[in-house]
């Protein structure tokens, strides 16, 4: 773990069981109290279509992006506490969810291990991602020309 925060980590969250918008505002707060991690911006909630061909209701998703000196793999940990705190039930794949956090990059790290995929996977094929990641990126370079 580097003492510095060096890493830009962007986070998916996603819900789409219960109280949906307290769920990822919580979550919110909750990443910025992520030890040795600086949350930096927050993207627009929006909602979408549930993907994966299962009949559940529809997600609100949004993302935010930090600084963080923990590695990938405390950094995930540090989520999935986050998850089970919101009453996150683990059932099968892609089931309906109070919330579901996701590293979708992570710097620019490569990574294929057994409980982390870097960039994550579904990255090239949601298309919400991809706005929300753009959305952010503008933030970031609206802070960088300030500082
Ligand atoms: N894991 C591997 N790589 C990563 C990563 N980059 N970030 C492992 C987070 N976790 C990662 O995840 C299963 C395992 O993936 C974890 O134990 C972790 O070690 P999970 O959260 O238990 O299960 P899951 O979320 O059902 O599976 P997965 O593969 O994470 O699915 P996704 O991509 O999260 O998809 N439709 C809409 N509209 N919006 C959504 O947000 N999300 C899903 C779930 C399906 N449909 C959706 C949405
Ligand atoms: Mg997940």
């Amino acid at each position: 773990m580097s003492a510095d925060l060096h890493e830009r980590v962007f986070i998916a969250l996603g819900s789409n069981l219960g109280k949906r918008e307290e769920y990822l505002a919580r979550a919110v707060e909750s990443i910025r109290k992520i030890p040795l991690t600086k949350l930096l911006a927050t993207s627009r909630v929006e909602e979408t279509a549930p993907l994966g061909g299962k009949d559940q209701p529809k997600y609100l998703n949004q993302m935010v992006v930090a600084a963080t000196g923990l590695d990938p793999s405390r950094f995930l940990k540090a989520l999935q506490k986050i998850e089970e705190e919101a009453g996150r039930v683990r059932t099968e794949r892609w089931a309906p969810r109070t919330l579901d956090l996701d590293i979708v990059r992570f710097g620019t790290r490569r990574l294929r291990d057994h409980d982390l995929i870097l960039p994550h996977p579904e990255l090239p094929h949601r298309d919400f991602w991809q706005r929300e990641i753009q959305e952010l990126e503008q933030q970031l370079a609206t802070l960088a020309e300030k500082a």
